[in-house]
């Protein structure tokens, strides 16, 4: 994996960065097999997994990397990938003439930050450059006119690749860097575009090689990067795995803590660390794409478990992926209803329990009584949610309460209820979370509309909303 320096900078691509129509979504790993693409770094916004990625370009047999352009990959559900095509290229950088290497995008203050390696057209190799664009998919444009951090830069790094910028719960922001087992660190002014006091060597960095990326967990710091010695990380040091350390403080000293993932059938390891949906999940590259290689590489994403202790198990590579993840949108909505007797809780629909059987008074439900005919609970929530699946745990007392004799699940459309589209049939049985499975939608609206039977109310013990 020894990079070679390039002996002709490239002529800035003139890529069209305005908003490209997303190609069609894709599932298991690799993501994307469109494109090969190469250093991925995540980041969650809202209910949105985005995934920043180099594009190799090399053709087949060429044992050097060309690389031109950034991509953004997005999904909700860590499963289905939609590529939102280049939003970034070397041309962004007018300073800058090749080598689109790895990046990250960190946002502030509602803007997002792109830290680039690529190469500038003058004395040196590699640097890092910082692009800003208002949302996760831009437009993104050079924020700085010039390198952030070059081969002039004080104390710099062997090589100036591979940024990872964590932006700390006081506002300090921190870059971390580096290739050719020299990592670097310099505090980041609150412009993001400027550094703050003197580059640093981190300590504790074992067996560093490159790719760092540093995220937070219940207070504590973790840095991963890429290693490549033979002492329990590769086969052979043309390879890399990921090791990992952690920090109470974000400057370190780190401490190390073994290998997250192992290696990668790619000679470069390069992977980043995100939660979503409840879930974590580490993203990395490898050579299984058809047609793929050490310079054709392609983005994979598997799931990544802690435990208790705050250590972090070997993430299992995949070809499948980690599946969907199912988020029960309901805890996050307000509900309302039609009506709800005094003594019983609207509250009850959405408090994640789990009944025993439809008569379980153990915890709070939800019932209509003396009200019969159609009834309705609505939920809402202040930004869309993707909707793909509802069910209804209903609620049967023995008494004035019994299960409906229907229900129907609807969404807002924007401007009316519909009927959710494609809708397996709402069913009404006892005892079971019932559930109606739909074309997904995005709304800010699913409302549960059930008839009771004759001479009876209704009551509900759990409404769910999933993605
Ligand atoms: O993609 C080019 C370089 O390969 C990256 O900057 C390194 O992290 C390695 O993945």
């Amino acid at each position: 994996m020894r990079y070679r320096t390039p002996l002709v900078l490239l002529l800035p691509l003139l890529l069209v960065l305005a908003p490209i129509a997303a190609l069609p979504a894709h599932a298991a790993n690799p993501i994307i097999t469109s494109v090969y693409t190469a250093d991925p770094a995540p980041l969650v916004v809202g209910n949105t997994m985005y995934i920043y990625a180099g594009r190799d370009e090399a053709p087949a047999g060429t044992q050097n990397f060309v690389m031109r352009e950034w991509r953004v990959l997005s999904s909700t559900d860590a499963a289905n990938w939609t590529d939102s095509g280049p939003r970034a290229s070397i041309a962004t950088f007018g300073w800058a003439g090749a080598d689109a290497w790895a990046s990250e995008v960190e946002p502030r203050n509602g803007r997002y930050y792109w830290y680039t390696s690529v190469n500038g057209n003058g004395a040196g190799w590699m640097n890092i450059g910082v692009a800003v664009g208002d949302s996760p998919l831009g437009p993104f444009t050079d924020a700085k006119g010039g390198p952030l951090i070059s081969d002039s830069t004080a104390n710099s790094s062997g090589l100036n690749i591979d940024p990872t910028v964590f932006v700390d719960d006081d506002g300090q922001a921190y870059l971390y860097w580096g290739g050719y087992w020299s990592p670097r660190m310099v505090r980041l002014a609150a412009n993001m575009i400027d550094t703050v006091g003197a580059v640093q060597t981190p300590v504790g960095l074992s067996n560093y090689w490159e790719a760092p990326f540093m995220f937070k967990r219940n207070g504590l710091y973790y840095m991963i990067y890429a290693a490549n010695d033979t002492n329990g990380c590769v086969t052979s040091s043309s390879y890399a795995c990921q090791r990992y350390a952690t920090a109470t403080n974000p400057m370190g000293p780190w401490t190390h803590r073994g290998v997250v993932l192992g290696q990668v059938s790619s000679t470069t390891n390069h992977a980043g660390v995100a939660q979503f949906n409840g879930q974590w999940y580490m993203v990395y590259h490898n050579a299984n794409a058809p047609g793929g290689g050490n310079f054709r590489r392609s983005v994979a994403v598997d799931r990544m478990t802690f435990n208790a202790d705050g250590t972090i198990q070997q993430v299992v590579q995949t070809s499948t992926g980690p599946g969907p993840t199912v988020t029960n949108h309901a805890l996050t909505a307000s509900r309302s209803t039609s009506y709800v007797s005094a003594w019983e809780s609207l509250a009850a629909v959405n408090d994640g329990f789990t009944p025993a059987n439809s008569a379980d008074r153990s915890h709070p439900v939800y019932g209509n009584w003396p009200e019969q005919g159609t009834q309705w609970v609505q939920y809402d929530w202040t930004t869309p949610v993707t909707l793909r699946q509802a069910t209804a745990y209903w609620f049967d007392d023995n008494q004035g309460i019994d299960l409906p004799a229907s229900c129907q699940v609807q969404y807002w459309t924007g401007s009316a209820w519909a009927n959710v589209p494609g809708g397996t049939a709402c069913g009404v049985a006892a005892n079971t979370a019932n559930t109606v499975t739909f074309t997904p939608v995005s709304t800010t609206r699913l409302r549960l509309s059930f008839t009771s039977r004759a001479g009876f109310s209704t009551g509900l013990l759990e409404f769910g909303a999933l993605s």
